[in-house]
């Protein structure tokens, strides 16, 4: 069983659904977890509502997009479990083994005010998966230190005080296209990117991404030709227009003589690859009672799921709870 998360850290894009949320809801097992890690979005500024919003929006998007609500969850729904039980694995965790994380070194360099949850954040991480006892892991490069981590604790924990844990692997994602963003391809499209008009948001209007995509950046050739390094804006679109239409980029090049053109094919293939997913992610934001039900649902099946484990590790590492 594998569990993979979405970080609400802004409103879910155009990248997060053609390289991930689409191939979830396609390729996933039943078996499979997707949670909203809300609590994760806190290791940074952050601003209360606007989190909350986006919490509520990244879960009706997974759930419009065909990922069965029965596998979707918010983390901070389990906050009271999973603060237990980052508790018992920093308890197992030493202080030299945390600070090797890279990813923190990088997030905190030269940053004022450094939270400390941005360090113990892949602790936090480990009892995301462990708690719901996950075999697999499905992440990038620069998350599979954290995996290595939470494998370490899980066996540390299991030799030192019982066995309770299931050790976790890092395995390959289900990746689709890697979407860069429209006005800067050197980067790729993101939720919390500070110029909203390189990025397509899932819930955009089909007029505004008809905009944001008329304006992305290309070059000074004319004839769309498939070449990422020397041409990175148009590789982006011929990409944005393979995924959405489940085609090569090198094939669809070749059937647009301008680069207007193929703006215009793009802008279409993007409005209809996300219509029915904005209708109905708008249709569940619309009826809170609906996305409330189903948010209690998936935080109690995650819950249940995940209470012997707790329970076994709070008992075996010495706690009086029972
Ligand atoms: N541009 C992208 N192209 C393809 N896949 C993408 N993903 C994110 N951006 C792109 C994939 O979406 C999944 C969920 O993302 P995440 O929230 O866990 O983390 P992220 O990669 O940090 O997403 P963002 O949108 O870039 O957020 P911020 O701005 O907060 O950093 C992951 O599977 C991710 O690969």
């Amino acid at each position: 069983m594998k569990v993979s998360g979405i970080t609400p850290s802004g409103r879910p894009q155009l990248g997060n659904y053609l390289g991930a949320i689409r191939r979830w809801a396609v390729d996933g097992s039943e078996h499979d977890l997707y949670f909203i890690g809300d609590l994760h979005a806190m290791t940074t500024t952050h601003n209360p509502a606007k989190l909350r919003a986006q919490a509520d929006e990244s879960l009706a998007v997974l759930v419009a997009s065909g990922i069965s609500p029965e596998r979707v969850f918010v983390q901070s729904d389990l906050a009271r479990e999973l603060g237990a039980l980052t508790w018992v694995l920093e308890c197992t965790c030493s202080y030299g083994e945390a600070a090797r994380m890279i990813q923190f070194k990088e997030k905190a360099d030269g940053q004022a005010g450094v939270r400390l949850s941005l360090f113990t954040y892949p602790v936090l991480m480990a009892a995301d998966i462990l708690l719901q006892g996950a075999s697999e892991v499905p992440v990038g490069e620069d998350q599979s230190q954290h995996v290595e981590l939470a494998r370490a604790l899980a066996r540390r924990f299991n030799a030192t005080y019982g066995e309770v844990f299931t050790v976790p692997r890092a395995v390959l994602p289900l990746t689709g296209a890697r979407v860069r963003d429209l006005t800067d391809p050197s980067r790729k499209m993101s939720k919390s990117s500070p110029d909203a008009g390189g990025v397509v948001f899932v819930l955009d209007e089909p007029d505004l991404i008809r905009r944001k995509i008329r304006r992305a950046v290309t070059d000074s050739g004319s004839t769309p030709v498939y070449d990422p390094d020397g041409r990175p804006g148009v590789a982006n679109l011929l990409e944005i227009l393979a995924a959405c239409t489940d085609r090569n980029p090198r094939d669809v090049a070749g059937e647009h003589a301008t680069y207007g053109a193929l703006k215009e094919a793009v802008a279409e293939a993007v409005v209809e690859a996300l219509r029915p997913v904005r209708e109905r992610t708008t249709e569940l934001l619309g009826d809170p009672a609906e996305l409330a039900r189903i948010r209690k649902a998936g935080a109690a099946r995650a819950a249940e799921r995940g209470e012997h484990r707790l329970n076994s590790a709070l008992r075996l590492i010495g706690a009086t709870a029972s």
